[in-house]
């Protein structure tokens, strides 16, 4: 076990903004112990100074907030920091919120996320205008910011975030959250100044879809850990959850029209594991869960390959009509659905329907990567037919960039995970009207190994360790297409090496808040020299939140989190 796969305890600290918190001394410092000064203080006696100081001080010389008010990942669009404003939430602060049921339960969100580590009770209330009155105020109403920009000012009257839509008002919080001490994300009680840095952030993103991709086929994860990870995605204002949920070693979604796709294709995963599935109630959790986020999911059914489990389930549909043997290695491109079936698009068209009805979001993935056994027009063919049963339930259709020579269907959306930032096929479709979802394989996937020891993960794609990660531009990513073509980015975890949920976090963190980064910030605030300092003021929340992270080498994490 490395160093950042081991359970993290919780750790709280409060860094000046020009120096690195000193690594405290457990049996000396306790939460709420500062680290002051123009110049680091290395000694502990050092710091026992500053602590008997600061104290002496009191209020009369309030220290400054530990958090600079641009320190936020992603970037803010426009951040005028105050550092004459500086708020101290006081332990009577009350939440007022917009009389919305939305924006109350952004209020209520806020609460939950505030309660646990400050123990003050943080009552939500509403009023037409709602204002900070000495807390904070989540206003409806500012509607110069799109569908998901938000403004925040933090005065010494409190903090007022200000959005057009619940979802702008919910990225505020996640920007609020982030400007408090780290210790806010502990899940006990923690005796410590809970100071905002004063300032106005104006805040909108880049591109529209921002998204991770979990297979839940290669490796099947409870709810739970899907839940959990919608969370981290909302921390990182991603606003798609692209769930991979049939692939050659299992399918993991009920299907009652087939129901032994589930029952018997859902049995088994990588390395011969129990696999298992998600019941159509267990899904419906999570898209509720995802949705109260303002997370879209993105359902895939991989098709026509990547197939195995549900031939084993129903060999009707395989070549020949014979079953194939259960799967549980890592290769791929063997298995297919038989495309000259009519049979083949009963199956195709009762899932999809099935699926789309208990999906809210205007997506459908149907997969369409390493088909390698169909091929020519056996494979356009398919896919088009496919794009026209997706668009006959109202949905969108999204696939892997393979699918590009297949014709144009309405709003059609190609996910490219290439990676040499060429492919005439792909600037084709786009020129027929497709639009790209950029996951690039030496950039976004999450599942490269960061370095050659990293314990797990693959290295087909290149070794992607932070800067890696971060130092690309969807915007101009791939030749041929605009911009204007681009709807966004999605990191992919694929699971052929990942079992647990410390995994799924070690290999998102601290990739993925690049990712979101790229997603979210405009183009001219991308700066890995800024960003490496932001991600890591991020590693204090991760472990006071329990999340296991990679300490990346590119990082100047503070020092190693300590156990309480
Ligand atoms: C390629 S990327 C695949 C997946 C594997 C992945 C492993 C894509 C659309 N297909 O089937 O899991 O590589 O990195």
């Amino acid at each position: 076990m490395t160093a950042a796969n081991t359970p993290l305890g919780v750790v709280a600290v409060s860094a000046t903004p020009t120096a690195a918190p000193e690594p405290l001394d457990p049996a000396h410092s306790g939460p709420g112990d500062l680290v002051a000064g123009p110049v680091p203080l290395r000694e502990p006696a050092a710091a026992e100074l500053a602590r008997v100081a600061a104290r002496a001080a009191g209020d009369l010389l309030a220290p400054p907030a530990p958090v600079r008010l641009g320190d936020v990942v992603p970037a803010p669009e426009r951040v005028v920091p105050d550092p004459t404003a500086d708020f101290l939430l006081p332990a009577d602060a009350a939440i007022r919120v917009s009389a919305d049921p939305a924006a109350l339960a952004v209020g209520e969100q806020l609460a939950a996320l505030l309660r646990p580590a400050t123990g003050y009770p943080l009552p939500v209330t509403d009023a037409p205008r709602p204002e900070p009155a000495g807390g904070i105020a989540l206003a409806l109403g500012d509607d110069d910011l799109g569908p998901e920009g938000y403004r925040l000012d933090v005065t010494a009257a409190g903090v007022r975030v200000g959005a057009a839509t619940a979802a702008g008002l919910f990225h505020g919080v996640q920007t609020l959250r982030q400007l408090l001490p780290a210790a806010v994300e502990s899940a006990t009680q923690v005796a410590e100044r809970w100071v905002l840095p004063g300032g106005s952030i104006t805040d909108r993103p880049r591109f529209g879809y921002r998204g991770a991709m979990l297979d839940v086929a290669r490796h099947f994860f409870p709810v739970e850990d899907v839940l959990r990870v919608v969370d981290h995605l909302a921390r990182y204002k991603l606003n798609h959850l692209h769930l991979h949920l049939t692939d050659d070693q299992g399918w993991r979604i009920a299907v009652d029209s087939w129901p032994r796709l589930a029952t018997v294709g859902g049995v088994g995963e990588v390395g011969g594991g129990p696999g298992g599935y998600y019941t159509r109630a267990d899904y419906r959790r999570i898209v509720a869960y995802a949705a109260e986020r303002h997370i879209t999911v993105v359902p895939e059914i991989d098709l026509p390959g990547h197939t195995n489990s549900a031939l084993v389930a129903y060999p009707e549909l395989a070549p020949h009509g014979i079953a194939p043997a259960r799967y549980t290695g890592t290769e791929v491109g063997f298995s297919y659905v038989d495309p000259a079936s009519e049979r083949t698009y009963d199956f195709v068209s009762d899932v999809l329907a099935e699926v789309a009805a208990l999906t809210p979001g205007p997506w459908l993935h149907i997969g369409g990567d390493e088909a390698f056994k169909v091929k020519g027009e056996a494979y356009t063919g398919f896919v088009e037919r496919v794009q026209r049963i997706v668009a006959g339930l109202g949905k969108t259709v999204v696939g892997w960039h393979q699918i590009a020579p297949a014709g144009h269907a309405d709003g059609r959306v190609l996910q490219w995970w290439g990676t040499n930032g060429d492919d005439p096929a792909t600037a084709e479709a786009v020129r027929r009207g497709a639009r790209l979802v950029l996951s690039p394989g030496n950039h976004a996937y999450l599942d490269m190994k960061y370095a050659p020891d990293t314990p797990i993960g693959h290295d087909w794609a290149g070794l992607i360790d932070v800067r890696r990660a971060y130092d690309w531009d969807p915007g101009a990513h791939l030749a041929g297409v605009p911009a204007e073509a681009v709807l966004g980015v999605e990191a992919p975890l694929w699971t052929e090496s990942v079992t647990s949920r410390a995994e799924i976090e070690f290999m998102l963190f601290p990739r993925l808040p690049a990712c979101a980064e790229l997603g979210w910030s405009p183009r001219t605030g991308h700066d890995w020299a800024g960003f490496r300092e932001r991600l890591a003021a991020q590693g204090a929340r991760w472990a006071a939140a329990g999340i296991h992270y990679h300490r990346s080498v590119e990082v100047p994490w503070p020092a190693t989190p300590l156990h309480p």
